[in-house]
């Protein structure tokens, strides 16, 4: 139980969907409401108990307004084993953005792992994507499987890391 691996992770996904307030309640255990929109990149480091040993996320989180600056930054993207790819549930076009997040994604790098996340599920009065939608897209880009999850309640938050996580050591031990 000795050993350490170091994993760059990032997320993607529109502006507001709830990037930086997930890794806040992954990293921190909170949610903040008044949360101020991060200025470039912020990276956080988390680690994670694995069969093996530890694992050392290195969570980065590009701020930015719609469209992809993911991908205009080149070392955003650069060495990441694997991505978790947010939308909002109570906006119907930030699910289309996320497919070309996935898009881009497996472009850049056709072996990156993705979670994909549809957040805000405190807000289920406001649904506007399904579950269908989303299991089409997680199966056009990857398993089929996808995560619910509320920044605001934790709920799935350590589940969709531990998912992506899991989807890498799967992928490289
Ligand atoms: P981003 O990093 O993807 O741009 P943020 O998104 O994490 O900055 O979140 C954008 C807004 O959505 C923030 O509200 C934040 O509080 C809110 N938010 C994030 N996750 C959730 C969630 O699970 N449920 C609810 N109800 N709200 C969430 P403000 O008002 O500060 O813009
Ligand atoms: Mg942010």
């Amino acid at each position: 139980m000795n050993t350490i691996v170091q994993k760059k992770i990032c997320l993607l996904g529109d502006f507001g969907v709830g990037k930086t307030s997930l890794i806040r309640r992954f990293v921190e255990g909170r949610f903040n409401e008044k949360y101020l929109t991060t200025i470039g990149v912020n990276i956080s480091r988390k680690t994670i108990e694995r069969s093996y040993g530890l694992m050392s996320m290195l969570i980065w989180d590009l701020a930015g307004s719609t469209g992809f600056d993911s991908f205009t930054n080149p070392s955003y993207m650069q060495g990441t084993a694997g991505a978790v790819i947010v939308c909002d549930i109570t906006r119907r076009d930030t699910l289309i953005i996320m497919a070309e997040y996935a898009r881009q994604a497996r472009i850049i790098n056709p072996k990156i792992h993705l979670v994909f996340v549809c957040n805000k599920t405190d807000l289920l009065d406001r649904r506007v994507i399904s579950a269908e939608d989303l299991s089409d897209l997680s199966s056009t880009f990857g398993d089929g499987s996808y995560f619910l999850s509320s920044a605001k309640t934790g709920e799935r938050v350590e589940d969709v890391f531990s998912s992506l996580a899991g989807k890498i050591d799967a992928g490289d031990r």
